[in-house]
């Protein structure tokens, strides 16, 4: 008996192990097309291969999507997420900022704001009410809440990428998180999920629909988003030139601990072990 619960056992973490290593969705796509679409195939309706009409269009600067799986969120790109692109080194990769409300962008634009090239620091959170503050070069990340009256965020540098006047054609901006906002308690200096790059025919690629030669892709919780009591979220990212806008619009689940699932899966185990046993007294 003690035997075979421990083969079933093994046999469950075998399948679990497989499972997790086929599983390379990142969940669903819930990227939001900017509405803002030049002519030419890296202006299009897709925000993979499309950057903001005006700008170099090519992988190393395309984001790619946002997606959602669990309270698992996923950001992908073609742009390289902790090294950028080598002839351009100030033009890092920002932070993901995450509207709760559905009020950000260009008319949430902090007072004074206006238009210009060159990054600009302002006090104010483009409506923006959270910021998962990245570190890519070391794979972790921290959560801050903005309050638009003391945090602090600057903007792209590129003045064509400032242009969103509503919600559904919102600006760039902002870039990246400077400082003033209040650590969200439990989500400080937390790990990221960080995959390796790969290219177009991996797994990856192929099951998430990414196309263009190498992609970079990273993920980070959101379980602090139903902590707080919110639900529909708006995500945001860009890099320090604003050359891509990435947008997503989702609805963050109800965190289900891991430990549970395993728990649900040694019972399952166990009832196999006894289902067995009796049916083979049965017979016997
Ligand atoms: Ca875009
Ligand atoms: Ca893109
Ligand atoms: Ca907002
Ligand atoms: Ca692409």
């Amino acid at each position: 008996m003690r035997d075979k619960i421990i083969l079933l056992l093994a046999a469950g973490l075998v399948i679990m192990g497989g499972n997790k290593a086929a599983a390379t969705s990142f969940g669903r796509n819930i990227t939001i097309f900017d509405g803002s679409s030049g002519s030419g195939s890296w202006h299009g309706t897709n925000e993979d291969h499309e950057t903001e009409p005006g700008m170099v269009g090519s992988q190393a600067w395309d984001l790619e999507g946002f997606f959602l799986k669990g309270h698992t969120l996923t950001m992908a790109g073609g742009f390289n997420f902790k090294d950028g692109v080598s002839q351009y080194p100030s033009f890092t990769m920002g932070d993901i900022f995450i509207d709760t409300n559905g009020s950000y962008g260009r008319p949430a634009a902090p007072p004074g704001y206006s238009a210009a090239n060159g990054n600009f620091t302002y006090t104010g959170n483009f409506g923006y009410e959270y910021v998962v503050d990245l570190d890519p070069a070391n794979e972790t990340y921290s959560v801050y809440k903005l309050d638009n009256d003391k945090a602090k965020v600057e903007t792209v540098y590129e003045k064509a990428n400032e242009s969103g006047n509503t919600p559904d054609d919102p600006s760039s901006n902002p870039w990246r998180y400077v400082e003033g906002g209040d650590p969200v308690s439990g989500f400080q200096g937390l790990t990221m999920t960080y995959y390796d790059p790969f290219d177009d025919g991996d797994a990856n690629a192929t099951d998430n629909g990414l196309t263009g030669g190498t992609h970079y892709a990273l993920g980070i919780d959101l379980s602090f988003l139903t902590l707080a009591g919110h639900s529909d979220f708006v995500a945001h990212a860009t890099m320090g030139c604003g050359n891509d806008n990435l947008m997503g619009r989702g609805t963050a689940p109800v965190p289900e601990p891991a430990t549970m699932l395993l728990f649900g899966t040694g019972l399952i185990g166990l009832a196999g072990v006894v289902r067995r046993k009796r049916s083979g007294a049965g017979t016997a």
